[in-house]
């Protein structure tokens, strides 16, 4: 009998949300005239010739691409003070009669407003009247590779880095060209190709070398290259004794690398820095501050306008203090300590990107210091590239947090975009999720998160929702049931993985290590605050830690309003519930179950979501493509395993501490 062999010739993911055959679409003019003789202008007539073909519309009319000068701004009627609302890479977009005119001060900002045209061809929006302006909220918009110089990528899920560094400076293969068209489609202007675990290599003449060659292919895309650094570079690379920020010889060989960067990549972005966390060097080896570290690294990138990200990831194996109170008590009393073209990256909770963590104190905190973001686009904490987790809602909720700083609406958002305390240098990093995977996000749902954090930094008023349903129309399909199927299974997936996992504000629970799978007994690790015991706290009584005043007072961190929220239990966000309160097994909850049975609802209702989507996701595929409805339905069925997994395995070991039935009307675990 013939074997039925499975057809992979499908559409496999690789084009992302650049697909353009998903419908098939005309130019919205007659004819295309993009002026100019730039790199840039002429990667846009290879984009419109990518998405359209030959194909033009019926409209007699051209579509005008080209910086601004006064004789278009009067045809066009854009105003007179048109040029004074366009940073560098904004643009506009304004229909006239038949024509249409793109248009900006640069061009990269000309490439922006193509991609936004596109994005609002493909997503079947309309084109009749068109008159959009805009600007970029937030200005350095950075993806971080935690990729390795051997390709081994810390936390990647999508196969093998795609940094080839054996093969460069020579070797500058497609994909490079692909990522880069990828990343300017939606906005994102930076790159790290290296883990901030870092390797000193990265700064040798030889390795110097393949990042030129990386940086000349990102440029005329608008990404800038930025890298991350070990602190000890003077010693490991030039045997110097010491690191020591303040030692005139440590800052002279910081100095003379900038120069040396600089000559081989003018427009270098500057460094990403992990110090003195989890084992990194620092300046805290010679009793330096933080700042003095980053000082010293930002004056010698100043005459180059260069900027350093120092990250304030930190925690020490301390059995005083909590580790959620560190970063904040490490960084606050710095605050003004940080030459102008610092900006401190934080992590967007207090922990490290859990399905759900508050937010991190130090947004608000800082007033003379600018902060960026940093979020996780790889799934670390939530499943890797096996369950379906659309994150569009995790950053829209992390960016609309309100800290309270200077009343309502301090936004997390206006701290990052700079309006809150009037910061020029802004920033915001998402921790990439991509390697050599034919789709390269190793789940085809996994690529709408690096779509969504690019459309965020972007535009963080964006709608995690309108987002989901651009990625949708661009990636998967525009027939409008499937596309309403398709955003029911997204904006609710990294909820359900909350519950199957971490509900109520548990967290940490994850295997020790590498974080996949439930762990919540684990207790042996080498440090008592990598295991889940120690986030848990579940005994006889009850379960979670108490950060309130008569616990690690965490909520003292936080503005007024949230210390008084945070300090009960009735008054706390019940998602965040047992991130700041022990309560007994028979805690009352607000719909008068008890904390028990409802601990245990939630991780019931996380695997009927799971349920769900599998059900929606047979619906539509008539809609999809073959082989990716194939990879998606694959990845729900191990998603659907593993979250009965989680749920079973964590509810029968709070069962050892509650000594409670499963509440009526729930199937026993399996
Ligand atoms: O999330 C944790 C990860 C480490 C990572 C570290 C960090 C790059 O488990 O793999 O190291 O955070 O952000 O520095």
């Amino acid at each position: 009998a013939a074997v039925a062999v499975p057809d992979f010739s499908g559409e496999d993911g690789y084009k992302l949300w650049q697909r353009y055959d998903v419908f098939n679409a005309a130019l919205p003019a007659g004819s295309l005239n993009v002026v100019g003789d730039s790199d840039t202008t002429h990667i846009i007539r290879d984009e419109f010739r990518r998405a359209f073909g030959n194909r033009v519309s019926e409209k007699q009319g051209t579509l005008i691409v080209q910086q601004l000068n006064n004789e278009l701004a009067a045809r066009f009627k854009l105003g007179d003070n048109v040029s004074a609302q366009l940073s560098d890479e904004g643009f506009i977009i304004k229909s006239l009669g038949d024509d249409m005119l793109i248009s900006a001060k640069t061009d990269i900002g000309l490439l922006y407003g193509s991609y936004h045209l596109l994005r609002m061809v493909f997503t079947q929006q309309s084109l009749d009247t068109v008159n959009v302006l805009q600007n970029p909220k937030i200005k350095r918009r950075v993806l971080n590779h935690w990729d390795d110089l051997d390709r081994h990528t810390e936390r990647g899920y999508a196969g093998e880095s795609i940094f080839d560094w054996h093969r460069l400076p020579v070797d500058k293969d497609q994909r490079y060209y692909d990522y880069a068209r990828a990343n300017a489609s939606i906005g994102i202007n930076g790159m790290v190709p290296l883990n901030v675990n870092a390797n000193a290599l990265i700064l040798t003449p030889m390795y110097l070398q393949k990042v030129k060659a990386l940086a000349d292919i990102v440029r005329p895309y608008g990404i800038k290259m930025y890298l991350s650094i070990k602190f000890s570079s003077p010693q490991q690379l030039d045997g110097l004794p010491t690191s020591d920020p303040l030692d005139p010889a440590v800052q002279q060989w910081w100095q003379a690398k900038a120069a040396e960067i600089y000559q081989l990549i003018p427009d270098f972005g500057g460094f990403l820095v992990k110090a003195n966390s989890e084992g990194q060097p620092g300046p805290g080896d010679y009793d330096r501050t933080h700042a003095d570290g980053a000082n010293m690294l930002a004056k010698a990138l100043k005459p180059y306008k260069g900027v350093v990200f120092w990250r304030a990831f930190v925690y020490a194996n301390d059995a005083e203090k909590e580790r959620s109170l560190q970063a904040f008590d490490e960084f606050v009393p710095l605050d003004g300590e940080f030459m102008d073209n610092v900006i401190v990256q934080v992590k967007n909770g207090p922990i490290d990107f859990q399905p759900r963590e508050p937010f991190s104190p130090l947004f608000g905190a800082t007033p003379n210091t600018p902060l960026a973001m940093e979020l996780q686009i790889t799934q670390e904490y939530l499943g890797f590239s096996t369950h379906l987790a659309y994150l569009g809602t995790l950053f829209e909720e992390a960016m609309d947090a309100d800290t309270h700083a200077k009343g309502p609406g301090s936004t997390v958002a206006k701290v990052v975009d700079g309006s809150l305390f009037n910061h020029q240098l802004t920033g915001i990093a998402g921790v990439a999720n991509t390697g050599m995977q034919r789709n390269w996000t190793g789940h085809i749902f996994a690529q709408s998160n690096w779509y969504a954090f690019g459309r965020l930094a972007w535009d963080h008023t964006l709608s995690a929702e309108h987002i989901a349903n651009e990625w949708i129309k661009q990636t998967l399909t525009v027939e409008p049931d499937a596309v309403a199927q398709i955003e029911a299974m997204m904006m609710p997936s990294r909820e359900y993985i909350v519950e199957y996992m971490t509900p109520l504000g548990l967290h940490h629970l994850m295997d020790s290590g590498h974080h996949y799978g439930p762990g919540p007994w684990v207790d042996n690790l080498g440090r008592a605050d990598w295991n889940p015991v120690y986030y848990h706290r579940a005994d006889k009584q009850g379960i979670g830690i108490d950060r309130t005043a008569a616990g690690t007072n965490a909520v003292s961190q936080y503005a007024p309003y949230w210390q008084e929220r945070f300090a009960q239990p009735q008054s706390t966000p019940k998602e965040l519930l047992l991130w700041f309160h022990h309560l007994p097994w028979d805690y009352t909850m607000p719909n008068g179950e008890t904390l028990w049975n409802e601990l245990v609802r939630y991780y019931y209702r996380g695997v009927e979501g799971v349920t769900d989507m599998q059900s929606r996701w047979q619906q539509v595929k008539p809609y999809i493509d073959a082989n990716q409805f194939r990879q998606v339905d694959m990845a729900l069925q191990i998603q659907m395993q593993e979250a009965k997994w989680w749920r079973d395995a964590s509810v029968l070991y709070f069962q050892t501490f509650s000594e409670r039935p499963i509440p009526d009307g729930l199937p026993k675990p399996e």
